[in-house]
């Protein structure tokens, strides 16, 4: 029998964290409880960039991604660029149970969730139509309509406009691992953009004979880098969590001076199967997370992991 762990990115990740660990605590699998906690974050009005109520694209359409994987079985399901549902978490792990896919995106994400009884929903609020029209004129200044960006400078512009992403990751009592990871990507991106956020590998992976990984921030530095599957992959060669996203975290810094480009902002968490826990950042990133253990749930500060000279 493990001690139940739950670790979520960003301190609105708090609400996740305190929804996950009572179910953890009661045995359920550590799966269940991190999408319900995950959930309650995507069902958050106040949260502009997960689920309902979030920065739409530049078009003004509000389009999300998420994905879901078990480390017992490395089952996985994701969609992206999916319209008008609610829990777009919870149709990731649909994705996971009753398709033979591990993606399913667009329109073909939202037939799926209709032949499985999602209600189809208008995702905005008058607080975030508000928002979005208030920051669109100093967003457009930034970073005009034009092609896409050729360095991540400009994809920090939109990311300085709207944090974040929420990965949960959890250890349920049974030893096991879950992870899910929701967003509404950044905040007036390219329409048909999507992030690393529903991609295994790059958002989110979790495999109980290694541990679990998530991202938040600039996706495309994420998968460049393939970031949660590099950080489970360094834990199976003996890395700590910690140790893992300090490591990742120097990969996207080492990436971004190849390419002659300022590091971009992206944060990553980690969850061993001992109940380790590991959180990094890059420079000026400034990023919190939630934890959850013992009863008690805290938010902690990343170190942040600058370039090397
Ligand atoms: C994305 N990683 O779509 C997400 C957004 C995010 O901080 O987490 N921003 O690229």
């Amino acid at each position: 029998m493990a001690d139940p762990v739950v670790i979520a990115t960003w301190p609105f990740g708090k609400v996740a964290v305190e929804t996950a660990s009572p179910l953890l605590t009661a045995g359920r699998p550590a799966l269940d409880a991190v999408i319900a906690g995950a959930q309650a974050v995507e069902e958050d009005p106040t949260v502009h960039s997960v689920g309902f109520a979030s920065i739409p694209d530049r078009l003004g359409r509000l389009t999300l991604d998420a994905c879901v994987m078990d480390g017992r079985t490395l089952a996985c399901g994701a969609v992206a660029c999916v319209e008008h549902i609610r829990h777009p978490a919870a149709l990731a792990r649909l994705v996971m149970e009753k398709s033979p896919h591990v993606l399913i995106v667009g329109e073909g994400a939202k037939w799926f969730a209709l032949q499985n009884g999602f209600l189809l929903e208008m995702p905005h609020t008058p607080e975030s139509i508000r928002e979005w029209y208030e920051k669109r004129p100093e967003f457009l200044k930034k970073a005009a309509l034009r092609p896409p960006p050729a360095s991540p400078d400009d994809i920090n512009v939109a990311d300085e406009q709207n944090h974040d992403t929420v990965t949960v990751l959890g250890l349920g009592r049974d030893g096991h691992l879950g992870g899910v990871c929701t967003t509404s990507g950044l905040g007036f991106k390219w329409p048909g953009r999507v992030g690393d956020s529903p991609l295994i590998g790059s958002g989110l992976y979790v495999d109980d004979e290694a541990g679990a990984a998530g991202a938040t921030g600039v996706g495309e530095e994420i998968i460049r880098i393939n970031g949660s599957f590099f950080i489970v992959e360094q834990m199976r060669s003996g890395k700590t969590p910690q140790q893992a996203c300090e490591l990742a975290c120097q990969r996207v810094n080492a990436t971004s001076v190849r390419r002659g480009v300022h590091p971009a902002n992206v944060a990553f968490v980690a969850l061993n199967p001992q109940g380790a826990i590991g959180a990094a950042c890059t420079r000026r990133t400034q990023f919190r997370y939630a934890v959850g253990r013992g009863g008690k749930v805290e938010l902690l500060t990343a170190i942040e992991i600058g370039p090397r000279v």
